[in-house]
């Protein structure tokens, strides 16, 4: 059994507002590799500079295209797991959960959570590489290679945020007032590696919140939270959600105090 500190477990059943991110990590389970893993991460097989780049959609556009079809597949056929359905739950206890996701894969929606902040877009939304209009599948216009914009014959790309891209305005600024103003912040299954998502928790924890790592593994970040877990995300979150919301309750998370 899973134990967790006395104090977390009261604050979290009296919090009104805690904020969430969430990285590849939490996905790791329903069969989708993380970016930075050794052995599976997507990383591991390609240079992310070689695909994740307007560099790279410019250089070549099929390459990048046939990637992201391949992970798309993927991702379609992925089921949410006990991690993100957990989340979902913990959002029906508070009343205010912010859950912002640095995936694109749509799994938390999939497990029934509302309002997600989706920081790096979504790999189901295709849009134009010149206007940046969001193109239904319906309405691509298929040639020889890349599918192109029925309105300006552009390349179509996938909506989501390359490196050195701006993050959604909007849905970045809703995920920083969310962090400003939470109670308690959970980083789960994410490196930390990647900014501005990855500053999200300091924020929080700087403006006051009580900061809570799940991780397989420690992360450069790992000192800075409040307490550190240890273990899939997958194993960790219902755990925890039974033991805040149906009782039980003692200490075996890793703590900086
Ligand atoms: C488990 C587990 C289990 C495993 N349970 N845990 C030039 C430079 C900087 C900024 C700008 C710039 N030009 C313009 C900007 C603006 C800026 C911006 O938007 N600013 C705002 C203020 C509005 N834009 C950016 O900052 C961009 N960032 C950037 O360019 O940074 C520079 C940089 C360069 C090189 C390295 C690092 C940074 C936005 C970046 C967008 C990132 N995009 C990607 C690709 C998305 C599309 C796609 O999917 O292909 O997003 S990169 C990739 O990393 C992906 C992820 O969302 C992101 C984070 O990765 P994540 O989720 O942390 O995964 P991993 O694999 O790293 O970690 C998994 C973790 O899970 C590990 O710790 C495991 O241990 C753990 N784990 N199984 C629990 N079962």
């Amino acid at each position: 059994m899973i134990e967790f500190p006395d104090q977390l477990v009261t604050t979290l059943r009296r919090a009104k507002r805690v904020a969430v991110l969430t990285g590849a990590g939490i996905s790791a389970e329903s069969g989708i590799p993380t970016f930075r893993d050794a052995q599976t991460g997507f990383w591991a097989r390609f240079r992310a500079e070689d695909l994740a780049t307007v560099e790279a959609f410019e250089r070549d556009p099929q390459l990048v295209w046939d990637w992201y079809a391949m992970r798309r597949e993927m991702v379609q056929t992925a089921q949410p797991n006990a991690g993100h359905h957990a989340l979902a739950a913990m959002a029906r206890h508070i009343p205010t959960l912010t859950l912002i996701t640095q995936n694109v894969d749509g799994l938390h929606e999939a497990a029934g959570s509302a309002d997600v902040l989706e920081l790096h877009g979504n790999i189901g939304r295709v849009k134009c590489f010149a206007e940046g209009t969001v193109v239904p599948e319906t309405e691509w216009v298929l040639g020889d290679g890349v599918p192109r914009c029925p309105h300006c014959a552009a390349l179509l790309r996938p909506d989501v945020v390359w490196f050195g891209e701006m993050l959604p305005q909007n849905t970045f600024r809703r995920a920083e007032k969310a962090c400003r103003e939470a109670e308690v912040v959970f980083s789960i299954g994410t490196s930390g590696l990647v900014p501005p998502a990855a500053t999200l928790p300091l924020l929080a924890m700087a403006a006051g919140a009580i900061g809570v790592e799940i991780n397989l593994d420690a992360t450069y970040l790992s000192d800075q939270f409040d307490y550190t877990v240890r273990g899939p995300s997958g194993v960790i979150l219902p755990a925890l959600v039974r033991t805040v919301w149906a009782g039980n309750g003692a200490a075996e998370m890793g703590s900086r105090s």
